[in-house]
């Protein structure tokens, strides 16, 4: 499940993508709200650091791509690497992002019940849940082995952003 500090970017890396005046304000909003850089944020935490209130359920799927780790806690290097790959990541990061969430077990594969949670925590699909993991899946797993790899998944957002859109419709990422 990657390194225990959960990042998907070197910190040291991390530090330079954004402004610094950027840094210092969430450096400053983490220290308010979570306190020293060793603590981890709570879900209640972790909302008071955004800046828009946001519904539980859209909450809830936003807490996931912050938490790569899936220890239920938000580290500063997670929440970090978040913020910088969300405001400055290319779109291979962003949707990297997206598949590490959807994840679970971090083997770099999205099983069929990966994709199910994932849809049922990420996604507004407007049909019946399992037609619309069947028609994702569908999609995505190119060479029919059950699972979902991150070239399968990049593919897929390429090439239809709306059915994309519906996928990871609460997280509410502009591509770029
Ligand atoms: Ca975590
Ligand atoms: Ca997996």
């Amino acid at each position: 499940m990657g390194n225990k500090e959960g990042t998907l970017l070197d910190p040291d890396v991390l530090k330079d993508r954004i402004p610094r005046s950027t840094l210092m304000e969430l450096e400053d909003d983490w220290h308010k709200v979570v306190g020293g850089r060793k603590n981890q944020a709570d879900f209640d935490q972790f909302q008071k650091l955004l800046p828009d209130k946001l519904n539980e359920r859209d909450l809830e799927a936003l807490f996931a791509l912050y938490d790569h780790n899936k220890n239920g806690k938000i580290a500063w290097a997670e929440y970090l690497c978040t913020v910088t790959l969300l405001m400055d990541g290319s779109f291979e990061e962003k949707v990297g992002l997206v598949f590490h969430a959807f994840d679970q077990n971090g083997d770099n594969s999205v099983s069929r019940d990966e994709l199910r949670d994932a849809i049922r925590k990420f996604s507004k699909p407007g049909e019946q849940v399992q037609h619309f993991v069947d028609r994702v899946m569908g999609a995505c797993d190119k060479d029919g082995n059950g699972s979902i790899d991150q070239n399968e998944f990049m593919r897929f957002v390429r090439e239809d952003p709306e059915e994309y859109a519906r996928v990871a419709g609460r997280l509410n990422i502009t591509l770029s």
